[in-house]
């Protein structure tokens, strides 16, 4: 398999696509040909609460209710994902890349298909690969998704998100040297993505994120500078030097790295910080200017981790 691969992927070819899929976890929306909920709940917001049949391995059905951003950390050096689950502890759960060199790799998450249920990916960006499984708690395939996007170069940081607000995120690119980004709504591979725009200043300093900053299901961009830990976030894929959202994390520090869920209970992605030094995530509700609003404590033991936020379903 390995080989297979790094023989297509030889030469940085844009034009090869992959679609590696597994079976899918038997996840069904309501109302999906394998069941149907009777006197359904009134409506909910789409991407924030959904309902969904679930199967379990006795054939049991039972319902989720909801989507939820948990903490988690990616070991690159295991190729494990460390995921705080809903109680609080903290489970481990492998995930095998394609490729096992001693390479880059820059974890993302999201919803990869509609049937998904914790998906995380991987960006190479040496080769400009994605690879993207739809569930990290399904075991025994490597990937569902592989492919080449963006252009021939290497100093693009990958971030994903539901860009139109159809329920399904998708990845993109930021070029932090031209302040630049690109997001595709679909998974296929190119050299240029379906939208394109700057925003913010060229500065080696702002760290891209992605969220939906103002609960309407659409995911938009960010930055972060971390040295003054200042975020400028878009409510729309519109570039320019002056941002939507504009606020200041009063407590941080200059070597936190930021992720995106929905971690108050306004409706809205905010920003949590991954502090390193002390094993901590401090998480900030909301999206203007005041401190962390809850500093949750990590023990994991392991010293070269990334922090990721994954959405999970829970019943
Ligand atoms: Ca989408
Ligand atoms: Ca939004």
């Amino acid at each position: 398999m390995f080989k297979k691969i790094k023989k297509l992927f030889s030469g940085r070819s844009r034009k090869k696509e992959i679609s590696d899929a597994e079976p899918e976890s038997e996840i069904n929306k309501a109302g999906s040909e394998t069941g149907k909920i009777e006197n359904t709940p009134e409506p909910v917001a789409r991407d924030k609460v959904r309902t969904a049949l679930v199967f379990d391995t006795k054939r049991r059905i039972f319902i989720t209710k909801r989507k939820t951003s948990r903490l988690a950390l990616w070991c690159p050096d295991k190729q494990q994902i460390i995921l705080v689950d809903e109680v609080g502890e903290q489970k481990t759960f492998p995930v095998t890349l394609v490729f096992k060199e001693d390479e880059t790799v820059i974890p993302i998450t999201g919803y990869w298909t509609e049937n998904s249920e914790a998906g995380v990916g991987f960006y190479f960006p040496a080769r400009g690969l994605f690879q993207l499984k739809n569930n990290i708690f399904q075991q025994g395939c490597e990937s569902d998704l592989l492919f080449i996007f963006g252009p021939d170069t290497e100093q693009w940081q990958p971030i994903a998100g539901d860009w139109d607000a159809d329920g399904i995120a998708t990845i993109g690119l930021y070029d932090k040297e031209n302040a630049k980004f690109l997001l595709q709504n679909e998974h296929k591979g190119a050299e240029l993505g379906e939208l394109e725009f700057h925003f913010g200043p060229r500065n080696y300093s702002w760290i891209p994120v992605a969220g939906d900053w103002n609960g309407d299901g659409r995911t938009t961009v960010g930055l972060y500078d971390a040295e003054e830990g200042i975020a400028m976030l878009q409510n729309a894929h519109e570039g320019g030097e002056q941002p939507d959202i504009r606020f200041v994390i009063a407590d941080s520090q200059s070597h936190w790295q930021p992720i995106v869920g929905e971690w108050g209970d306004g409706g809205v992605d905010s920003l949590a910080f991954w502090d390193a030094e002390t094993e901590q995530f401090h998480l900030r509700y909301s999206n203007e200017n005041g401190a962390i609003d809850q500093v949750i404590q990590m023990a994991s033991g392991e010293k070269n981790v990334v922090p990721i936020s994954i959405l999970c379903l829970f019943a």
